[in-house]
């Protein structure tokens, strides 16, 4: 019994073995020879991905590609970042420009499917919302009949907007603008009564943009859900899986009490799980097909899911976002980290 229990161990090891060079797909062979991941981001979303005053990338979504970065390459600096508008983003991920896309883009079945793209893990759960002027004295989204709203074309945004209004009996005007300046321009100078978008969208904008923004509200709202993910192209299995554990790797470090802080303390832990995600012991790597200390290198070079969030959008930003969905599932959450074993 223990003996053949141990033959299909040592069978199963070699399957995974031989599948592990066989599925070494395009995409991730062309990153590792080019020595930098290229990832697609927005053009200046404060708390996802904006460039700072010495022009270096930082925020949420930016963190999942330094991670990325830092499984791969040992190095979080290894990534050219690719500002896309929404309408371009797709276009751009299908035809290679970039390899993954990590600009709060929502997890839909068409994305999913016809575009020929694979979601790896929710890296924030959001949902669409609405954002007045204070002057107008709207408490409601159902007290909008009639007005006229700012939205960015090639989003989830514009067709959640005619969905709402329709099922609400009101009308609208929808005033449709590519670019993300010019929108929230359009917006500030009045030209609009409202301004749509991810809730968290709303809360950068308003924080980060707007002349003052204790002149600004969001309505209660939330009229969608938008699960925010980090997309690769369909072609290349093991690629999509970096990135995926990538997350994972990110949330079980929180859950388990990993820090970018105690992460060299951790790797005297003898609890098992927390060896095997630092690679102490070895085969989560292997089996990845990056180094064993991937996951060692995405905490202690860009932090746990929890720090990442609360120094991009939470109380450690000027957002200051609630955790709320995007609280780990042991705390009643709905962020849950894949076992890595
Ligand atoms: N999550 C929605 C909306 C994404 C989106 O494009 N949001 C806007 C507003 S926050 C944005 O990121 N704009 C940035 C840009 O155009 O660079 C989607 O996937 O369609």
């Amino acid at each position: 019994m223990f003996k053949s229990y141990i033959a299909a161990g040592v069978a199963a090891a070699a399957v995974l073995g031989a599948a592990g060079s066989a599925l070494a797909g395009r995409d991730l062979d062309a990153v590792k020879s080019r020595g930098q991941l290229i990832c697609g981001t927005n053009t200046g979303v404060a708390g996802f991905a904006l460039q700072d005053s010495q022009g270096k990338w930082v925020g949420l979504d930016v963190d999942v590609c330094r991670a990325v970065a830092a499984a791969l390459f040992g190095d979080p600096e290894k990534v050219k970042y690719v500002p896309l508008t929404a309408q371009q983003r797709f276009t751009a991920l299908q035809s290679g420009e970039v390899d993954v896309l990590a600009r709060v883009t929502t997890y839909t079945l068409t994305r999913d499917t016809a575009l020929g793209l694979d979601f790896t893990a929710v890296n924030y759960y959001d949902g669409q919302g609405f954002m007045v002027s204070k002057k107008l004295g709207v408490k409601s989204a159902k007290e909008l009949n009639g007005a006229t709203v700012c939205v960015q074309p090639g989003t989830t945004t514009e067709l959640n907007l005619a969905d709402y209004f329709r099922a609400n009996k009101m009308s609208f005007k929808p005033v449709v603008i590519e670019k993300l300046e010019e929108v929230r321009a359009a917006f500030f100078a009045g030209r609009c009564d409202v301004y749509t978008t991810d809730a968290s969208g709303l809360y950068s904008t308003r924080a980060a943009n707007a002349p003052n923004p204790d002149d600004y509200v969001v309505l209660p709202e939330i009229i969608s859900k938008e699960p925010l993910a980090p997309a690769v192209r369909h072609g290349d299995n093991q690629f999509a899986d970096v990135v995926r554990w990538t997350q994972y790797a990110m949330l079980e470090a929180e859950e388990y009490g990993i820090t970018s802080k105690n992460v060299d303390e951790m790797l005297k832990s003898e609890n098992p799980t927390i060896k095997r995600i630092l690679g102490v012991t070895p085969g989560m790597g292997k089996a990845l097909g990056v180094d064993e200390k991937w996951a060692y290198n995405i905490v202690k070079q860009v932090g746990n899911y929890g720090e990442s969030f609360e120094r991009n959008v939470g109380m450690g930003s000027p957002l200051k976002i609630d955790r709320g969905l995007n609280k780990l599932w042991t705390q009643g959450g709905l962020q849950y980290g894949m076992p890595i074993r």
